[in-house]
Parts: structure tokens; C-alpha cells; sequence
């Protein structure tokens, strides 16, 4: 079922399970042109999510900041097509969550180890704040943090499974969010990892 969390949050769970085969192997061909890596920081530090991305457009960070560009800075090619696999899941999930119109021109590829975390942020880099981001969570579980609007409100914590896809939109568009350190375990698909794709309509 479709769980509202706040007014423009819902979470699907499991929605993406059966499909998560599809997905990884779709996956496979797109981290093979355009691998993981560690960005950095406008502030110089290591990221310690490693990242790579699908579609017209990519998420990049660097010393000059942060940006969505239409070419991968590792290779200098375009970033790899986004798979129909990919883009029908995130367009039926947004459409469920009552966001019909979602057209994703960017997915963000995030890969989490044991130990991987990911700092209270808003994603405001996107130019059409009106589009929802649809983020898709494999593998191991992690704690997800959810914030307000400003950094200093207080943060839920919500355990994000295998297959389970969240939509964000309207009202809660700008919330802060992040992740805490990824547990050890092991996936009996994805091994010691979880992998996070966030769809986003970027332009
Ligand atoms: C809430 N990724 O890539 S996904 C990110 O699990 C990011 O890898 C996390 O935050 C991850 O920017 C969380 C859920 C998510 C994504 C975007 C949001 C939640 C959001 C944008 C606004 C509010
Ligand atoms: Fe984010």
C-alpha cells in the first residue's frame, strides 16, 4: 500500500522488490560505462557514499560545488541512457503517490558500505522544486533521517528495506534528510551494500 508519512512523503514498501532483479542487472551495464566514485566536497572532503549516475543529466560534486551535468567528469562521455526498468518504476511509484506528470531527466546512483553515511541535507539544486524525487532503496537496510525545513527541527527515524520506494513532493520537498552509518550485514542479492537511486527532474 501507498503510506503517507507527512502531507507529501509516501512510502511504498516492497514496491520495488519484485523488480529488483531487473534492476541490478540494468545496473550492472550502467556502473560498467560510468563506475562509482567519491566525490568531493565544495569543502575538500571525501564523500563517503560513493556515487555515478543515469540519464540525461548527473549529480556532481567538486571543489568549484555542486551541479547536475549532462557528461560524466570520470570518462567525459554522457552519462549512460536511463533504462526503461528504471524510469517506468519511478514514473508508476511518483503516479501512485498522486504525481502523474513525473518525468525524470536525472538518476542519481548512491552505494552505501558498511559504515557509509550521508549528512543531514536538502537537495535544492533542482530547478522545478514542484517535481517530486523518487528514491528506491536495495539491499541492506538503512536508518533514514527526516527532517524539517530547517536544520536545527527535530528528525524521524524511519529503517528503509529492500525494495521499499519513497516519493517526496510538494510540502515536503525541502526537508532535511540523511542517513546514519549502514549497519554490517549481508544481502542475500546485493551482498555487504545497499544501493540508493533517487529519480529527480533536474531541468
Ligand atoms: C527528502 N539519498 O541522494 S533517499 C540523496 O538513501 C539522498 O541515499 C538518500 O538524500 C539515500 O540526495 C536518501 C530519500 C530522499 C531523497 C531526496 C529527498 C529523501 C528526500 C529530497 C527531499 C526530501
Ligand atoms: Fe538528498
Amino acid at each position: 500500500g501507498v503510506e503517507p508519512l507527512s502531507a507529501g512523503t509516501f512510502l511504498l514498501h516492497g514496491f520495488a522488490e519484485a523488480q529488483a532483479p531487473a534492476l541490478l542487472e540494468a545496473l550492472g551495464h550502467i556502473l560498467a560505462q560510468s563506475p562509482l566514485r567519491h566525490l568531493i566536497t565544495p569543502g575538500g572532503q571525501r564523500m563517503s557514499v560513493a556515487m555515478s549516475n543515469c540519464g540525461p543529466l548527473g549529480w556532481v560534486s567538486d571543489r568549484s560545488g555542486y551541479r547536475y551535468q549532462a557528461s560524466d567528469p570520470e570518462t567525459g562521455q554522457p552519462w549512460p541512457p536511463m533504462p526503461d526498468v528504471l524510469r517506468d518504476l519511478a514514473r508508476s511509484a511518483a503516479t501512485l503517490a498522486g504525481f502523474p506528470d513525473f518525468a525524470p531527466d536525472a538518476c542519481l546512483i548512491n552505494r552505501y558500505a558498511p559504515g557509509t553515511r550521508l549528512s543531514l541535507h536538502q537537495d535544492r539544486d533542482e530547478r522545478d522544486l514542484s517535481a517530486p524525487i523518487v528514491s528506491v532503496s536495495l539491499g541492506l537496510p538503512a536508518v533514514f533521517l527526516f527532517g524539517g525545513l530547517t536544520r536545527s527541527d527535530p528528525v524521524r527515524q524511519l529503517t528503509l528495506y529492500h525494495g521499499d520506494v519513497l516519493v517526496w513532493g510538494g510540502p515536503d520537498r525541502l526537508r532535511f534528510h540523511g542517513v546514519k552509518p549502514l549497519a554490517e550485514g549481508i544481502h542475500s542479492l546485493l551482498g555487504a551494500q545497499r544501493i540508493n537511486l533517487t529519480f529527480r527532474r533536474a531541468a
